[in-house]
């Protein structure tokens, strides 16, 4: 694997499923894998978990890992081509890159949403840049538009939680998923559902999550206000219900996360927030919204806003899968360098 950023790029999604049962079983079956081998891990933003997670994940492997906060002790990165560099911004990226990739085996990169220029955001520019030359493999630590390593340990989670036993292996469709619906004869419900906050999001998590959920065995809805459409590269044919209530009847799984417009109907409109969130806090996740649910398990990518997106009683009680999952993604991160590092 020379990239991941997509679900496409994992392949056959029950064999990663059944990799990531085998890294959980022995983190440390492949601790000699990256020997002499160095993980570049680049920040553009703030990170607890990717930064924590995917660092323990290279160390399961056995790699070296240096890190850069590019706005903390860096020189500041002109990222637009055809600039005069008179600004505060001492280097370009296009040297920047191939330097860092001179010093390293393996880059991931968290470039995040500008939320300004639809465009470049969309285009995945930061991260392509990346790709093209760093020299090096590169993977996703949350970019523009997806959070990959967030998605595939959600996936982890939902597979381990699933109220409904899974059915015997290569039974599954699409992809290749076990089918986590097994003998109910049904699906798990997995809904997606906006909540409020009071700063611009991006659309990375909600944009792999449905990517995810869509290529694997569940009945996927998504729920939010309107103007919030996410893009049809990552939701095309999924069930949108603008009914919260609607939405949440019978799930199994409520995943909540705000996201700023995806401007796809009014591209002026990209990276707002369309409404004052003291208008939308019926939108919070509360004890009468899981309710209305087949007793569903919360999730939440962290890190979240009590009283904005979820309230105090849901976050921490037993339902709630936010730690496991958080945890997960050391699991996630080590199966996606593992394949990087077999090529
Ligand atoms: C980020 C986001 O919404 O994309 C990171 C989530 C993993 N969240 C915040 O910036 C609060
Ligand atoms: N969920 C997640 O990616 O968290 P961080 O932003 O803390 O890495």
């Amino acid at each position: 694997m020379k990239s991941f950023l997509n679900v496409q790029d994992l392949g056959d999604l029950k064999q990663a499923l059944a990799e990531a049962q085998e890294i959980k079983a022995d983190r440390y079956k492949y601790d000699t894998l990256g020997k002499n081998k160095t993980l570049l891990m680049v920040f553009f933003n703030n990170s607890l978990r990717t930064r924590l997670s995917t660092q323990k994940a290279a160390m399961n492997l056995g790699m070296n890992v240096i890190v850069l906060d590019v706005n903390a002790g860096a020189w500041k990165l002109e990222t637009e081509r055809g600039v005069i560099m008179d600004g505060d911004k001492s280097e370009h990226l296009l040297e920047a890159i191939p330097v860092m990739g001179s010093y390293c085996d393996v880059i991931g990169i968290r470039s995040f949403a500008g939320l300004t220029d639809r465009d470049y955001d969309y285009a995945e520019t930061v991260y392509n840049q990346f790709v093209q030359y760093s020299g090096k493999p590169v993977f996703a630590m949350e970019t523009a538009t997806v959070h990959p390593l967030q998605a595939f340990a959600d996936l982890i989670t939902i597979e381990e939680n699933s109220p409904l036993p899974t059915s015997p292996k290569g039974e599954g469709t699409r992809l290749g998923t076990p089918s986590l619906g097994g003998d109910r004869g049904g699906l798990p419900k997995v809904v997606l559902t906006w909540a409020p906050h009071p700063k611009s999001l991006p659309q990375a998590v909600p944009n792999s999550f449905a990517q995810w959920m869509l290529a694997a065995d569940v009945d996927f809805v998504i729920t939010h206000p309107e103007g919030y459409e996410l893009d049809p590269r990552f939701v095309a044919g999924a069930h949108v219900e603008y009914d919260q209530r609607k939405a949440f009847e019978g799930a199994d799984f409520i995943y909540a996360k705000n996201w700023s417009c995806p401007g796809v109907t009014r591209p002026e409109d990209y990276g707002k927030i369309l409404h004052d969130y003291h208008q939308m806090m019926h939108w919070t996740v509360d004890a009468e919204h899981m309710s209305w649910t087949n007793n569903a398990k919360f999730m939440h990518c962290l890190p979240v806003r009590r009283g904005m997106i979820v309230t105090d009683d849901v976050i921490e009680a037993p339902t709630s899968l936010v730690i496991p999952e958080a945890a997960n993604r050391e699991i996630s991160a080590t199966v996606v360098l593992k394949r990087i590092l077999q090529g």
